[in-house]
């Protein structure tokens, strides 16, 4: 049994949006959950069994999976037929890993830091730089138009999400790229879920 534990308008709803392009809606209970958020509304949900109260937390017959990187390839693996995972064993799948380690390590703090206004040599050193993001993502999407070619995968749903919140970044490779992901069903669904109201 899977159970996905969700917070609408959070970095799950990116995980309700793989679930919906994976066809996967039906085999993953969705636990809709609080969460504490930045206007003082919403508080840690005892339901959530995430050690940290975070979302998206997943749990799969009975063992805990954190982190949205996770989750996200966990799920795609758990459902290849969709097409959106690259599977063990084929000679992209290093590439596609390091897209979903490279996220979680990197892509992350670095747009937190520069939302946050941090700057420090030893950011810069570990981290780089929005920029040097950008560069990565731009390069990768030369052959566009995803990620890997013409294959939308999970890395791309993964990769653009955090540009879907904060705003594209006004370059015409990754705006563009951004607005393909967005138009994707996957997340026109995720958008119209979080918006319905249910008893949670
Ligand atoms: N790196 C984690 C971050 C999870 C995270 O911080 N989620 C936020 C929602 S956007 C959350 O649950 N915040 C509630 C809290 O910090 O208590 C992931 O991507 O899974």
């Amino acid at each position: 049994m899977l159970t996905l534990y969700h917070a609408p308008q959070s970095r799950s709803t990116r995980v309700v949006a793989l679930l919906h392009e994976l066809d996967a809606l039906d085999a993953v209970a969705i636990e809709r959950v609080t969460i504490p958020r930045r206007d003082g509304s919403g508080g840690r949900d005892p339901r959530n069994p995430h050690p940290e109260g975070k979302v998206p937390f997943l749990v799969h017959d009975g063992v805990a999976v954190r982190e949205s990187s996770a989750i996200m390839l966990h799920l795609a693996d758990l459902f290849p037929e969709a097409g959106l995972t690259i599977p063990p064993g084929h000679p992209q799948r290093g590439a596609y890993l390091g897209w979903f380690a490279w996220y979680a390590g990197v892509v992350e703090p670095v747009m937190v830091f520069e939302a946050a206004g941090l700057a420090h040599p030893a950011l810069a050193a570990t981290f780089r730089d929005g920029e040097a993001l950008r560069q990565r993502l731009r390069e990768a999407l030369a052959e566009g138009p995803f990620l890997f070619g013409d294959r939308f995968t999970a890395a791309d749903l993964l990769l653009h999400s955090p540009y879907a919140w904060f705003g594209k970044p006004g370059d015409p490779v990754l705006d563009a790229w951004i607005d393909r992901c967005m138009a994707r069903p996957g997340a026109r669904f995720a958008a119209d879920f979080d918006a319905t109201p249910r008893s949670a």
